[in-house]
């Protein structure tokens, strides 16, 4: 007598899940529209904070350095010369023309960019 076992291999495909990622109300504010203000931080990990501003024409912007590192402000049209901002210090830039200015930091320019739009509509409660 033999017995024969006959093993069946039940080849169960496993389906992977998916996981379906639901859409999270209220995304992390990455890289959205431009925020009214004349006051960029630059805080620590090399960034400029907000990236994107928009002011009136003629306002003055202040940047302050509030990293452990030397950073600068570069206008990139090159009409205004680096500005150099070590730790704790600050620069302002008044803009007398309307325009969209993107600028770098020049020590750190891979890491460090903003936008200054500049509108030509006079200053909100003026
Ligand atoms: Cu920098």
């Amino acid at each position: 007598m033999r017995n024969h076992l006959a093993t069946r291999v039940l080849a169960v495909v496993a389906l992977g899940a998916i996981a379906l990622t639901a859409l999270a109300c209220g995304s992390a504010s990455g890289s959205a529209g431009p925020v009214q203000t004349n006051e960029v931080t630059m805080p620590k990990s090399y960034r400029f904070s907000p990236e994107t501003i928009e002011v009136a024409v003629r306002a003055t912007v202040t940047w302050r350095n509030q990293d452990n590192f030397t950073h600068s402000v570069k206008l990139r049209d090159g009409g205004e010369p680096d500005h150099i901002v070590k730790p704790g210090e600050s620069v302002s830039i008044t803009f007398s023309r309307p325009g969209t200015y993107a600028y770098e930091c020049s020590l750190h320019p891979q890491n460090m960019r903003g936008t200054v739009i500049v509108t030509d509509a006079p200053p909100a409660g003026g």
